[in-house]
């Protein structure tokens, strides 16, 4: 049995609760319960607030966790970083307020910077050999400049709309965070076990995420000229006879990003019938 700790409500439930799923860990949790066993693989989930699970982790109440990077950092306990999940993505980043002249992390020197991110902001500074005052404010972080609490801060950016609205600039990006995985640095054989196949199954989940599975037919003499347009990494498409000779079906995967880009082209060049379906998971 391995038990994993997750954010009970919050930015990272929806992701760590649906990448479960898909890895076919059923958990069916009834309201406000802290630890339940999964009813299909030797799992229990500790639910818990996000700032709580890297030492959960670390002293060993909980085998593993999954957290954003930036709390792993900011917290620097004594676990082991052992997946990439590329779920809740942002980043962390220094803003001042839009009318500086911002020259550059000197710029810092002496300066107040508002944060929740204390000692990855301390390491920061003192890697750029900066001496600035850090204030540590637990929410809305970004109007502090506004009402003279601070010069800059030092807060999690995603889409970055919020810097807008509160005109603020983002000027340094110190750390790119993601949801991960982390484990305790102790784990006897058979935790280890089945950390590999939780591990392999979410990442089987995570690479099937963004593609999607196309079938199309086309004349034969076309079909060079199609498995030109396929992208690089998609080479080994499959080929399969139709019973009019002159004719095959292609099958092959593609990316959301380029999808709509070549799906033209693909028509252009002769493809008919194009079929497209949803991946659930891709065993690599
Ligand atoms: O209750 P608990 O302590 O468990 O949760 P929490 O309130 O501390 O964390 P929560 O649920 O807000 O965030 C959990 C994790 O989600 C963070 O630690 C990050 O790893 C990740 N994440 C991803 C984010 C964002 N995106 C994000 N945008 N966390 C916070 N934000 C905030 C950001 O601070 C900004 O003020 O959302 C605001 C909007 O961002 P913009 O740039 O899109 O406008
Ligand atoms: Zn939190």
């Amino acid at each position: 049995m391995l038990r994993i700790a997750i954010q009970s409500k919050g930015r990272l439930y929806d992701d760590t609760t649906s990448l479960l799923k898909e890895a076919d860990v059923k958990v069916n949790r009834s309201e406000r319960a802290l630890l339940v066993r999964s009813s299909t693989f030797p799992i229990e989930v500790l639910y818990l607030r996000d700032d709580d699970i890297p030492e959960t982790v670390a002293s060993g109440v909980a085998d593993i966790g999954i957290v954003g990077l930036n709390e792993v950092m900011e917290r620097d306990e004594n676990v082991k970083v052992v997946q990439h999940l590329g779920l809740s993505k942002c980043r962390l980043s220094i803003a001042v307020p839009k009318a500086e002249h911002y020259t550059g992390p000197q710029w810092l020197q002496g300066k107040r910077i508002a944060t929740s991110y204390p000692h990855i902001l301390q390491k920061y500074l003192k890697e750029q050999d900066v001496k600035a005052q850090i204030h540590i404010i637990t929410g809305s972080v970004e109007i502090t400049p506004l009402i003279d609490l601070s010069d800059a801060i030092f807060d999690i950016v995603s889409s970055g709309s919020t810097l807008v609205s509160n005109n603020l600039a983002e000027v340094e990006t110190v750390l790119q965070s993601d949801a991960v995985v982390i484990a305790n640095k102790h784990l006897d054989a058979e935790k280890k076990t089945i950390l590999k196949e939780l591990i392999f199954r979410f990442q089987s989940a995570i690479d099937a995420q963004g593609k999607k599975y196309v079938m199309m037919n086309a004349p034969k003499d076309r079909v060079d000229r199609i498995l030109s347009i396929l992208p690089g990494s998609m080479k080994s498409p499959t080929i399969i006879p139709l019973a009019d000779d002159k004719w095959c079906s292609i099958h092959t995967v593609l990316d959301v990003h380029s999808f709509w880009e070549i799906i033209g082209q693909l028509k252009a060049a002769g493809a008919q019938g194009i079929l497209v379906t949803p991946i659930e998971k891709i065993i690599g």
